[in-house]
């Protein structure tokens, strides 16, 4: 966006008169504020925004931003983004998913979103459950959730979104939490990035899955267990006193003890987010395993938009074309009805 162009909001001017409809204590609350407070940071305008979603607790956020939206069907909201964003590349599309809504039933129209790279923010809540539906197992419940569904505990693997993203060609995926001060500048970078942005959002769902993210949510056990990358900076945490480091025996990152704030010489890495291998590495370390979890912007390296594409691809097959309609509907087979003749 042209920054010429910033326009002026509050928070409130991306409130709806809806009556909110999520359990007391969702996270889905915390979210919705942070987006809010967000927008007008953003210098952006309300009728120029869209926001989609598919079917789900979190899906019904569109409701509550005063913009405008669309609750589409379970699993299809970028089929119907696409859409939008083709018909009105200038506008700004969020999709809202959750974890059953894009990795379930929609993984294959996110997965299809993600590699042709449309210039959109997806946001997909991840409270490991399906909420809406009153608790049965996601793709990403861990191994042994006890479910209306799974009375004995879930037996599936879980997938991992960020690496379902990052697999399926995304070149914007960060992590984030519901209720943390971090979130708004994650969507901050999620919206500068010109493609498909992926962020996961740790959201507790206090009815179905409370707690789940507790061992690196909790605010005694936070800074153990969560790192905050940032571009060109050291992958530091437990207030500096850890790192990440790479290991060049097993090419496997592990954490290691920082002595008096000198990292360089324990050390660890320094993030670059247009590393793909680096980011794989810090998506895949240690989540659901009781080790400290990777959040912030992992991976952020742009390429053409698949919108864009489409503009220049329809630009040059018309240059120099004058419309013609009359052209359009006789070509092909036409055929001129004859005059009916007497009958004999
Ligand atoms: C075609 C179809 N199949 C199944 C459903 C039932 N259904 C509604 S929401 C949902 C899952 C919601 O879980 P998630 O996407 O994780 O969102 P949450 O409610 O947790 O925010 C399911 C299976 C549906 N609405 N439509
Ligand atoms: S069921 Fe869970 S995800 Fe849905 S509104 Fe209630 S707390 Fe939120």
């Amino acid at each position: 966006m042209n920054e010429m162009t910033k326009f002026t909001t509050t928070p409130k001017d991306w409130e709806t008169d809806q009556e909110v409809r999520w359990c007391p204590g969702c996270g889905d609350y915390a979210v919705l504020k942070a987006v809010q407070r967000t927008m007008p940071e953003l210098g952006v305008r309300p009728e120029n925004t869209v926001f989609v979603s598919g079917i789900g607790c979190s899906s019904r956020f569109p409701y509550y931003m005063e913009t405008y939206g669309f609750h589409t069907i379970h699993g299809r909201a970028p089929a119907v983004a696409t859409g939008v964003k083709l018909a009105n590349p200038e506008l700004d599309v969020w999709i809202i998913t959750g974890d059953g809504d894009a990795l379930s039933i929609g993984g294959n129209h996110t997965m299809h979103l993600l590699r042709r790279n449309l210039d959109c923010q997806v946001l997909l809540f991840n409270n490991e459950i399906y909420g809406l539906t009153k608790g049965q197992y996601s793709p990403t419940s861990r191994v042994g959730t006890r479910s209306p569904s799974t009375p004995y505990g879930s037996v599936d693997r879980p997938a991992s979104p960020c690496s379902f993203a990052l697999g399926s060609g995304a070149r914007f995926v960060a992590r984030a939490i519901d209720t943390h001060k971090n979130l708004p500048s994650v969507l901050k970078a999620a919206h500068a990035h010109k493609g498909a942005s992926f962020v996961e959002i740790y959201q507790n769902c206090i009815v179905y899955n409370d707690d789940v993210f507790a061992p690196f949510t909790e605010k005694k056990a936070a800074p153990d267990n969560q790192i905050w990358v940032e571009d060109g900076k050291p992958v530091l945490f437990a207030n500096g006193a850890k790192g990440l480091t790479l290991n060049r025996t097993d090419l496997k990152l592990h954490v290691v003890d920082v002595v008096d704030g000198d990292w360089e010489a324990a050390g660890v890495i320094v993030h670059d987010q247009t590393n793909h291998g680096l980011a794989q590495m810090l998506i895949d370390f240690a989540p659901g395993e009781g080790g400290p979890v990777v959040l912030g912007v992992i991976f952020n390296h742009p390429r053409p938009t698949f919108d864009r594409a489409v503009v220049e691809q329809n630009a040059a097959a018309t240059a120099g074309k004058k419309p013609d309609l009359q052209k359009l509907i006789s070509k092909g087979q036409t055929w001129q009805v004859e005059k009916a003749g007497p009958t004999l």
